[in-house]
């Protein structure tokens, strides 16, 4: 029998959502509104629930790994048995796909690579437990290796042809910051055809307030990208010159920077892949860490998006602009950080990155990605700081975050002024980075 939520600790209580969202062999990203399992949700799922168990977190990575595709591609959500979410298997329709899977049902599009911090993570959850746990850990990275060295290289090939170093995105959900107003001038070149079958959203019905979420008008251009990719059979090369929204996301970039460097560091410790694969992944990590620096604005010092179609810089002041210190220190970024702008402004309710700036008068504080502060952003960055020797950093967003989620509820995100859990609740990725902070 479950115990009441109210009754247990916070770290219980993030325990007792994994718990309650797991399908068996994946974990639903929330209970209601996402009954399936999406990609980067699946990776910070692993980290939350390699503090519970190395062998379930790992689990969790190989369900996701059973629906790559042939070209390398991880898709963006993999389908469970479950049903409530719109749009689902049918409207995606990769079946027809050539580089599908066979026996899974997922999308035909992408999210950003953080699967290899994951691995990571559960290496060192392993390594901290030792004995089986450590030996699975290992031998998880030895038999993956592979799997996601293809993951990266499709992003580095199909999705950066001209090899400048940021990766191109074909759809706003690809970057998981679904309704940002860095999409909005890509979006209105959007124009839904005619032909775009009619829909019925359902994602509406699982939140309390509708203006939590993105509108109709958004949903339309969101599914008329979809129907351009189904026609084409979700082909990369066909895909490039249909879509209408091609982007170079400079913060998917920043995490394929610094994940692909993990990725070769883990490598060479448990000697997986070949030395000409390590030395891939440095390349890696190195073109794409340069490809971030070049697109920081002099004036503002925020890295940004560039339109591919129009060929025109995005300078609108969003989270993402923080790219740069995901890949390493960087003083200038770091003040910026903390900075009245961003964390340092007083109006917020706690010092923690909202997705625009406080200062940006379009900040909508309850509009899911326009404003509201994501957990799993501050877990990012709190761990890129870790890693880059910047402590005093990482445990300023580590306490901040603990507060702000000390209520338990576990929301998909948060108002920034007065830091109420807004979206779903419940919600498996903001348990799980709980988890690890708690560890
Ligand atoms: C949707 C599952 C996903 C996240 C995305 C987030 C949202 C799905 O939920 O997108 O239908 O709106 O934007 O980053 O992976 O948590």
């Amino acid at each position: 029998m479950l115990v009441p939520v109210s009754d247990v600790g916070l770290g219980d209580r993030a325990a007792q959502v994994l718990r309650r969202n797991d399908l068996g062999s994946m974990t639903a990203a929330a209970p209601r509104l996402y009954p399936h399992m999406w990609s980067w949700d699946s990776a910070l799922i692993a980290v939350g629930l390699a503090q519970l168990s190395v062998p379930r977190a790992v689990t969790e990575l190989r369900t996701l790994l059973r629906a790559q595709w042939s070209t390398g591609m991880i898709p963006h959500i993999v389908f469970s048995a479950g049903d409530g979410y719109f749009p689902g298997p049918e409207r995606w329709g990769t079946q027809a796909a050539a580089a599908a899977p066979a026996s899974v049902r997922t999308s035909g599009i992408c999210q950003p690579p953080v699967h290899a911090v994951a691995v990571r993570r559960i290496v060192d959850a392993g390594r901290r437990a030792g004995g089986s746990a450590r030996e699975e850990a290992e031998a998880f990275v030895r038999e993956t290796f592979g799997a996601w060295l293809a993951w990266h290289r499709w992003l580095a090939t199909a999705r950066d042809p001209d090899r400048r170093g940021l990766v191109e995105i074909y759809h706003g959900w690809e970057s998981g910051m679904d309704n940002s107003p860095r999409w909005d001038r890509p979006y209105a070149a959007v124009v839904p055809g005619a032909e775009l079958p009619s829909f019925v959203r359902t994602d509406v019905d699982h939140v309390g307030d509708a203006r939590e979420r993105p509108t109709d008008a958004e949903y339309g251009r969101y599914l008329w990208l979809v129907e351009q990719l189904r026609r084409v059979g979700y082909d990369d090369d066909a895909a490039r010159d249909v879509v209408g929204f091609r982007v170079a996301d400079v913060f998917t970039s920043a995490i394929l920077a610094v994940a692909s460097e993990e990725l070769a560091l883990l490598g060479e410790e448990l000697g997986a892949g070949s030395g000409d694969d390590v030395a891939e992944l440095r390349e890696l990590a190195a073109r794409f860490r340069a490809g971030v620096a070049s697109t920081v604005s002099p004036s503002t010092g925020l890295a940004r998006d560039l339109d591919r179609r129009s060929g025109e810089w995005i300078e609108t002041e969003t989270v993402a602009g923080f790219a740069p210190l995901l890949c390493g220190p960087d003083d200038r970024q770091r003040e910026l950080f903390w900075g009245e702008r961003w964390c340092g402004h007083p109006a917020l309710a706690h010092p923690l990155p909202p997705t625009v700036s406080p200062s940006d008068p379009g900040l909508q504080p309850r509009a899911y990605w326009r404003g509201p502060v994501w957990p799993i952003v501050s877990w990012l960055f709190s761990w890129a700081f870790a890693r880059h020797g910047d402590d005093d950093g990482a445990g300023r967003l580590r306490e901040a975050s603990l507060r702000q989620l000390a209520a338990g509820d576990f929301g998909e995100y948060y108002e920034p002024f007065t830091g109420e859990p807004l979206g779903s609740l419940h919600q498996s990725w903001t348990a799980a980075v709980t988890l690890d902070w708690l560890s």
